[in-house]
């Protein structure tokens, strides 16, 4: 039972879990925190409406899928999503489709805008009884070290809260908090910028293709994402340094136009409002361990992965799937093992997956260098030629079991 305190200073009933951030990790473990009967309590930066309407992701794995179902919350998930097993690749003009649901068991990604997930989690969680508090400024952990840490933050009331917990769970995303409170040395971080970025847009257009659309051109990469039947999701590889000023709704069309030109097919692209342009950072990172004292990081707060592969998302759901199992076990029979575990199961995934979508920016990217690019190309052609690699490349895209 968790009681709340309007000064830093009064002592206070430990809350089990404070979980700091509310995107699909700190939601997803938050709903199985409860379902599980663990008190936690999930603070905010941002408000509902904005956390809401933040557009992301949209491609989630078979395993991720079934993991939400099984604990009930994918009922809206399955009604509105779409299931999706084929992708595509263009390579020197020509088409190369890849069924790769059907290299796969008939296991299929879905199609479901991060939002839409997020929101589906809020709704669960405050349903069910959940206390969350958005809009939480200057959140603050503190004695992570220590057997009885704490967080403070400022209300929306303007007020100063602390609560008590035994365990924080930092769901913050890359720029959070929560990472930034371990004491230097505490981890080990590891990073890797590919030398690229995307330029990603968000169009008001119905998609002009029923899969992803990988499209390798000498100007550079071109992507194709599904997202909704209205709206869509484009990327064109830029310049690291590049900014969206450079970037207006013409020159991005024209050159979706180029990227995706399949000469003598009647494949047309469909135009519609840009609603957004940002530019992407393509950046790799990961910090060991996960876990700091009673400080546990899930989703991108510990791990950040290029969009290649479709991957962020999935890796924080499997997170705080990870985590709250652990967490029950704890609270149920006293077992730590699954809390020390924790890093380490996390971060096999984190690896296989980091190694994937480095393989697959290696392969989609022009890197300007005739050899290498000629490589890439044929590593791509492979998944058309080999069983084997396209059975791989099956297993990694839709997601390990
Ligand atoms: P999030 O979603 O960033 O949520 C973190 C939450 O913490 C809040 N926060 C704080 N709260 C309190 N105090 C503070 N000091 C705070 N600082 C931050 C934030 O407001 C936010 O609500 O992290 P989480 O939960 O780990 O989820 C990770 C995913 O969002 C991310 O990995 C994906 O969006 C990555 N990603 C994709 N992943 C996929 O699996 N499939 C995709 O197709 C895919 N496409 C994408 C993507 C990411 C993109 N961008 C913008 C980076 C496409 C794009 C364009």
């Amino acid at each position: 039972m968790l009681t709340r305190y309007h000064s830093v200073h009064a002592d206070t009933v430990p809350a089990e879990v404070v979980v700091v951030g509310a995107g699909p990790a700190g939601l997803t473990l938050a709903n199985l925190l409860r379902r599980n009967g663990i008190g936690c309590v999930v603070l905010e930066r941002q408000s509902r409406r904005y956390v809401e309407n933040r557009a992301r992701a949209g491609l989630l794995e078979y395993r991720a899928v079934e993991m939400l179902r099984s604990h009930g919350l994918a009922d809206r998930l399955l009604e509105l999503g779409a299931p999706h097993g084929v992708c595509e690749f263009r390579i020197g003009g020509k088409r190369f489709i890849l069924p790769y649901s059907d290299l796969y068991e008939g296991r299929t990604h879905y199609v479901y805008p991060q939002q839409e997930l997020v929101k589906d989690l809020i709704e669960a969680f405050v349903d069910s009884g959940g206390d969350i508090r958005f809009e939480a400024k200057d959140v603050a952990l503190h004695g992570i070290s220590g057997s009885a840490p704490s967080v403070t933050w400022v209300g929306s009331d303007g007020e100063q809260h602390r609560v008590r917990c035994e365990f924080i769970a930092g769901c913050d995303g890359f720029r959070g908090v929560s990472r930034p409170s371990i004491p230097a040395g505490g981890v080990r971080e590891f990073s890797h910028q590919p030398g690229i970025a995307w330029l990603g847009v968000l169009a008001e257009v119905p998609p002009s293709t029923e899969h992803v659309i990988y499209a390798l051109h000498p100007k550079g990469f071109a992507g194709h994402m599904l997202r909704s039947p209205t709206v869509s999701r484009f990327f064109l590889q830029c310049p690291v340094d590049d900014s969206t000023a450079a970037w207006p709704d013409d020159r991005i069309w024209a050159e979706l136009h180029e990227r995706f030109a399949v000469p003598g097919s009647d494949w047309k692209l469909s135009e519609g409002r840009i609603i957004e342009k940002g530019v992407v950072d393509m950046r790799g990172h990961v910090t060991e361990p996960m876990a700091y004292g009673r400080l546990f990081l899930l989703g991108d707060a510990a791990h950040v992965i290029t969009p290649v592969g479709a991957k962020g998302m999935n890796l924080a759901l499997h997170d705080a799937e990870v985590l709250a199992t652990a967490l029950a076990g704890y609270y149920r029979g006293g077992d730590e093992s699954g809390l020390t575990e924790y890093s380490e199961t996390c971060l096999r995934r984190v690896w296989r997956c980091q190694e994937f979508s480095q393989w697959m920016t290696t392969a989609i990217h022009g890197t300007g260098d005739r050899f290498e690019d000629r490589t890439a190309r044929t590593r791509l052609e492979n998944l058309f030629r080999s069983p084997a690699s396209a059975a791989w490349f099956a297993e990694n895209y839709v997601g390990l079991m």
